[in-house]
């Protein structure tokens, strides 16, 4: 018996995260191994093929900012890169960077264990195979656990079925095909915009409209691109001033505190802007106060009524139990215009719900809808998910799914006590924001403490006493008074499909991200303050 390869780092995940601190951990001179369940680098950007799949964050704010090489040699060509875009990008770093020589493709992580004898992790992956490793870094991904839904008969259906974020490898051909898509968040308003392009006939079946705001996408020329470049330094630094990352944030001003034809230009205006302004760099109440987010509801449903044609159906299109940006905010390229065309019909399912798919389709409690193609919009089982999916051990065996049952306990996001040398990269308790931004602060911070590590000899880190209690109650305290956690969605954790994930809960960090950064700089400048180091 050979025991199984060591290194000093285990990395899950080639995505965004991942592939970065591959790289770091390389410049510190530590052996790494990245176990990645694809077949290539991306994560969300491998998977998510689905059509119409695109970046809602601006694409020169979005790619990583750490190696000028990189920057000077990427041209995007489109303000909002599509997945196919982003894909070539990513595959285009990780061959810069000599990346996949230490990732191990095909190789879903199914289980972790901590050894305290020996002081490491071992690592299995879903081909039988065994790593162990001093450290296992978690690049998982707030959004890679999809969930198909909770409909009897699922498995019947006879014609072609695919979740967006399991889309195949080949394209799928939506010409004069009647296609049925479940789904309206981020995900269905993307791929159902260009679907209905081609569809011979295609059924939207809602459950919850969302919220939606125009993408304005358009194209970058070299000129336009050259101008970009030069202004990566002011963009990169924009980015770590505002909220969370964006190149937006919020306005300083109250709803309230302007006159309403003030309002109503600044709202226009922001409307008719690329991107999350409206979103993001809205009135500072908006989210707090119910009085101020009535009215910015308000402005967008009359956008809806002014662009669908049939007052019936805009006003299913209009949300009525969450208000303006309390979801996550999907951004379309005329969503809207969609249902003014013959070919496209809209189902409310809280009047008439899906009982079943069938062989031929899937039937609502109204009546029965024949399908060539079924697409499932229907999410993921957010933030904790991707660990729930992996049999998690830590000290005494304690298991990382038990201890999370009531919602995620960590310190900064990034440890949890019980589970040492176990680091957590965009985990549970961290801003979701632009996230690479967030990423690379959260990477290089994990790199610093490994690197502090590595010079002294510590072989052993592991949140400290009361270090858990008080990140966990701050993160929940920042959460109260917003409207955003009175709705369910992916934010609060609920996902009916999964069981035991219908309570609301605490699962993400809702302070700025430069007040994250301060916390995070403080702890680090106090020799890891609240870190337990052996
Ligand atoms: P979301 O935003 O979680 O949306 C999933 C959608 O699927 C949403 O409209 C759900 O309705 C619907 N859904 C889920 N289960 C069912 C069942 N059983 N029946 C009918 N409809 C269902 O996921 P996305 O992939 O769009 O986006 C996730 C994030 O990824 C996105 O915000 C981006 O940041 C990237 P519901 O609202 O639950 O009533």
């Amino acid at each position: 018996m050979t025991e199984p390869a060591r290194y000093d780092a285990i990395v899950i995940g080639a995505g965004i995260s991942g592939m970065y601190q591959l790289h770091k951990l390389r410049a510190l001179g530590l052996s790494a191994l990245v176990l990645e369940a694809g077949t290539g680098v991306g994560g969300t950007w491998y998977w998510n093929r689905y059509p119409g799949a695109r970046f809602d964050s601006e694409s020169w704010s979005y790619g990583y900012s750490f190696s000028q090489e990189i920057l000077d040699e990427w041209d995007w060509t489109e303000h909002f890169s599509p997945q196919p875009d982003t894909l070539r990008y990513l595959d285009f770093v990780a061959d810069k960077l000599d990346l996949r020589r230490d990732i191990r493709f095909r190789s879903r992580a199914t289980a972790a264990h901590w050894s305290e004898t020996a002081r490491e992790w071992r690592v299995a992956t879903e081909d039988g195979a065994t790593f162990r490793a001093r450290f296992l870094v978690t690049a998982v991904g707030p959004l890679s656990a999809p969930t198909l839904p909770d409909i009897p008969g699922i498995g019947d259906f006879r014609g072609q079925s695919c979740h967006t974020a399991r889309w195949p490898h080949e394209p799928v051909d939506f010409t004069g095909k009647r296609v049925a898509v479940i789904g309206t968040g981020a995900t269905g308003v993307q791929t159902i915009q260009e679907v209905a392009k081609t569809a011979g006939r295609l059924t939207v079946f809602q459950r919850t409209p969302n919220w939606c705001a125009p993408l304005l996408n358009r194209k970058i020329d070299r000129d336009e691109m050259a101008r970009i470049r030069a202004d990566y330094p002011a963009i990169f630094s924009r980015c770590q001033e505002t909220f969370a990352c964006f190149i937006h944030t919020p306005d300083p001003r109250g709803t309230f505190e302007v006159s309403s034809k003030e309002r109503e230009a600044f709202w226009e205006r922001l409307y008719n802007e690329p991107g999350f302004g409206i979103w993001q760099g809205n009135f500072r109440d908006m989210l707090t106060d119910r009085a101020a987010n009535a009215l910015i509801s308000e402005f967008v449903a009359r956008k809806i009524r002014a662009r669908v044609k049939d007052p019936a159906v805009a006003e299913k299109l209009i949300p009525k139990n969450h208000g303006f940006g309390t979801r996550r905010v999907p951004l379309e390229t005329r969503y809207y215009e969609v249902y003014n065309q013959d070919n496209v019909e809209l189902v409310d399912l809280t009047e008439t719900p899906i009982e079943r798919i069938t062989a031929e389709g899937l039937r609502t409690s109204a009546r029965a809808f024949e399908a060539d193609i079924i697409v499932y919009a229907t999410g993921f089982d957010a933030v904790t998910g991707s660990f729930d999916r992996i049999d998690i051990r830590g000290t005494e065996q304690r298991s990382l799914r038990d201890r999370w049952a009531g919602g995620p306990e960590t310190f900064l996001g990034v440890l949890v006590d019980a589970f040492p040398n176990l680091l957590m990269l965009i985990g549970p308790h961290m801003a979701l924001g632009n996230i690479p931004r967030s990423i690379e602060y959260n990477v290089e911070w994990v790199s610093d403490l490994l690197g502090y590590a590595a010079t002294r000899g510590i072989t052993r880190i592991e949140a400290g006493d009361g270090a858990v209690a008080e990140w966990t109650a701050h993160v929940r305290s920042l959460g109260q008074g917003l409207l955003s956690n009175e709705i369910d969605s992916w934010m609060t954790g609920v996902n009916r499909n999964v069981a035991g994930k219908n309570v609301r809960i605490i699962n993400r960090y809702s302070g700025s991200a430069p007040a994250y950064r301060a916390r995070c700089e403080a702890v680090a400048a106090a020799g890891y303050e609240g870190v337990r180091l052996e």
